[in-house]
Formats: C-alpha cells, structure tokens, sequence
C-alpha cells in the first residue's frame, strides 16, 4: 500500500549522492544514443584469440570515452529484457521470469517519459518480433514514442544469420531510419549477431574461434569481433550523418553471454580456475559513455557500479535533478557514489569483497576470507532487492507523487 511506498521513498532519499559538478549538465540538449551489445562480456575487451584482437574497435573506442571498468550485469531470466528495465527504470529486474512479460502493466517513470519534458522524441531499434519479450506492450509504459521492429527492416535470407537480420545490416539500415527522427531523441539499439548459439557465416569471420571442448566459447569469440566491426561502421555512418557530434553515445553489453556450463572451457581460455569469485567478476560487462567534447578527458573509472546506475548518470549529463526520483542506482561519475553493486541472484561486489555463493572473497587476494568481512554490506543488499521487488509486485509507483504532477500537466496540456 502507499506506507510501504512511503517507507521506500525514505530510504531511497537518505541513500541520494549528489551529481559530478562538473559533468552535470554536460550533454544537455544532445541526442542520446545507447547501444546493447547482445551478450557482450567485459573480459573479451583488450584480449586476444590466437593472438588476434578481439575487440580491436572497442578498444579504440574506449581511448576517447569514458569507461567503467568494474560495471556489472544485474540481469535475471529476463536476460535482455531485464536489463533494459534496469537502464530505463533504475529498478532491479525480478527473481524469476522477465518482469517485461509479468509486470509489464505496471506505472513506470521510464527515462524516455521523463525525457518528454525535456522536448525529446524517443524511439527503439530492433530487427526482432514486435511482441518478443512484451516488448510491443511495455515500450510505450515507458515513454517510448516509436519502436523500430522487424517490420520495419529489409530482411532476406542473404542478410541474416542466426537469430535474424546481421548487425552490420542492421545498423546501416537504422541509420536511415534515424536520419528521420524529430531531434534531440533518446534512441536504443539492440544488436543480435552475438546471441548464443554464436553463428556466424564464413565470410564475416575475422578472428578464428577458440580450441576447447566448448563449441559454444569458440564461436563467441568470431561474433563478438563480427559485432565489434559493425559497431565501428555504425559510428562512421553517425560521423558521415552528422549525428556524431551532437549526440551521447552509451555502450554496454546487456548480459553474459557463456553460462556455467562452459566453465572448463572457461578456464582454459582465462588459465585460472572458475571459482565463485571468478564466475562473479565474469559478471562484468564493458559500459563506455561518449560525450563530444570530453574526448580528451577520456579515461577509465574504476568505481563498481551496475546496470541500476545508469538511470541516473543518463539524466545528470543531460542536466536532470534526480534526487526526487524512485531510483536504486546513483551517478556513477558522483564522488560520492558508493562501490556496490548487487546482481540479481543476491551476490554483490564493492571496493574489496566479492560475495558469492555464501561465501566472502577479499578482492585482493581472490581468496575467500572470514564471512564477517562482507557481513556490513549483507543487509544493504537484502534491502535493495527487497525494496525494489515491493515497488514491481505491489505496482507502488502509483503513489509517486512526480507521477501525478506529469499527468496533470499533460492533461493541462491537453
Ligand atoms: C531478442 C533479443 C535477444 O529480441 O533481445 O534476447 P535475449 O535472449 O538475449 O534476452
Ligand atoms: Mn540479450
């Protein structure tokens, strides 16, 4: 009921951090781009396959940008879907199943209705189904004004492999989309050339696949390199559009792409053994923010942080106040912003320990350590999910009080 949501409000207000001054603001007006890199794992960035690079784009990329290092997937079974409830709601993703398709109804205050305010037109880009994931149902929940689905591309049997319309294809043909555009818009792109099962066709092959008893391992490492080179023909086709300049770039991968399953494999590709620990910090998923002008500033930010901050960072460079906002994460380039970070299924990360597996592991070392040692930290992240799952299962974000200012200025308006 609404005491429960006022009790949440409260905690969420004592846990604000105040925005980076100096960056607070720092896009304001420009168009924002982010892009999902399906399945896209942060231990590929700045390694090799048979010595061969497999992210050679990306990590050019990261020079001029700014990269988290130590940022974290939070996603359930929801994979995808959860993580873009994480980016434009700032609340953990559920459980179980993909809080898209149970919860997909509910009153939201996503980033693209916020946005509104603010003059921006909002749309989504994604060579799939309509309905897949509920995504036909719960964009608009969110604010978004337009989705950009597989009706909407020129798919043929030559231009797709795998799960449907290849990356390269599929961004050279967003870009004419996009050309359309009211500006500024909030726009998302959803790649899907490096979705397990990892298939790719011989002539878009440019790095050769690992050697382990593991197909699947070996065929990620020629698709991530595919969907890094049509990464970089997507900013070329920005650049010659004119649309680089005055846009942000935002660039994460949305979850693992290699379960458990294929830990040997993992090992033997990494050379060390996949503990709990290890399987956490392969949690990590690259996230690089491009902002025109701070090019020079470029540098990697080892703060943790996670998918639930994103919200917030986005709204501060576009020179939004948050602090009255429902929101689990906090402005990953504020000072104040604490290392934390809680995945899904209740590990969490901070500036030394690792908690997995009921188990406490001194970041150090990498070995476990006495549990008292991750015990201060226990309860924050037991709070966070708990706090959270109240609002999507009780639908609370109908007491928000913002909400109702919104909706009466669109009726006003109307
Ligand atoms: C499907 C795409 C991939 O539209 O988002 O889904 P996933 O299996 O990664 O959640
Ligand atoms: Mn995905």
């Amino acid at each position: 009921d609404s005491s429960e949501f006022v009790e949440i409000e409260n905690y969420l207000k004592a846990n604000q951090k105040a925005p980076n001054e100096e960056l607070f603001g720092a896009a304001e007006n420009k168009n924002v781009i982010i892009v999902s890199l399906e399945s896209l794992q942060d231990f590929v960035i700045g390694n090799t396959v048979n010595g061969q690079e497999v992210t050679p784009f990306l990590n050019d990329f990261i020079e001029e940008s700014y990269y988290f290092e130590n940022f974290y997937h939070q996603t359930g079974q929801g994979k995808t879907s959860d993580s873009e409830f994480l980016l434009d709601n700032s609340l953990y993703p559920l459980g179980r199943g993909s809080v898209f398709f149970t919860h997909g109804g509910n009153e939201f205050n996503g980033t693209p209705e916020l946005l509104k305010d603010k003059g921006y037109y909002s749309a989504v880009f994604h060579a799939n189904n309509r309905s897949f994931w509920n995504r036909d149902v719960v964009y608009p929940r969110l604010g978004y004004d337009r989705f950009f689905s597989l009706a909407d591309y020129e798919v043929t049997p030559e231009n797709s492999v795998g799960w449907g319309l290849k990356d390269k294809e599929f961004f050279e043909q967003s870009v004419e989309h996009m050309k359309t555009l009211p500006q500024p818009f909030y726009s998302k792109f959803i790649t899907l050339t490096n979705h397990f099962p990892f298939e790719l066709d011989e002539e878009d092959k440019m790095v050769d696949e690992f050697d382990s008893n593991s197909r699947t391992l070996n065929r990620y490492f020629p698709t991530v390199r595919y969907m890094d080179e049509a990464f970089k023909y997507f900013i070329e086709d920005l650049k010659a559009e004119g649309l680089y300049e005055n846009s942000i770039i935002v660039v994460y991968g949305d979850h693992y792409g290699i379960s458990q399953n294929h830990n040997v494999a993992m090992e033997q590709y990494l050379g060390k053994e996949v503990t709990p620990y290890q399987w956490t910090q392969l949690q990590k998923v690259p996230m690089i923010v491009h902002i025109p002008g701070e090019e020079h500033k470029g540098k990697k930010i080892s703060k943790v942080s996670g998918q639930i901050d994103l919200k917030p960072t986005l709204l501060h460079l576009l020179g939004i106040d948050t602090k009255d906002h429902v929101q689990f994460g906090s402005d990953m380039f504020s000072e104040e912003k604490m290392d934390f970070a809680v995945l899904r299924d209740g590990s969490f990360i901070t500036d030394k320990y690792v908690y997995a597996d009921n188990k406490c592991y001194d970041k150090s070392t990498e070995e476990e350590t006495n549990l008292s040692a991750c015990e201060p930290y226990m309860e924050k992240a037991k709070q966070e999910l708990d706090y959270s799952d109240k609002i999507v299962y009780g639908d609370l974000l109908r007491f928000y009080e913002g909400k109702n200012y919104r909706l009466e200025k669109t009726e006003d308006h109307n």
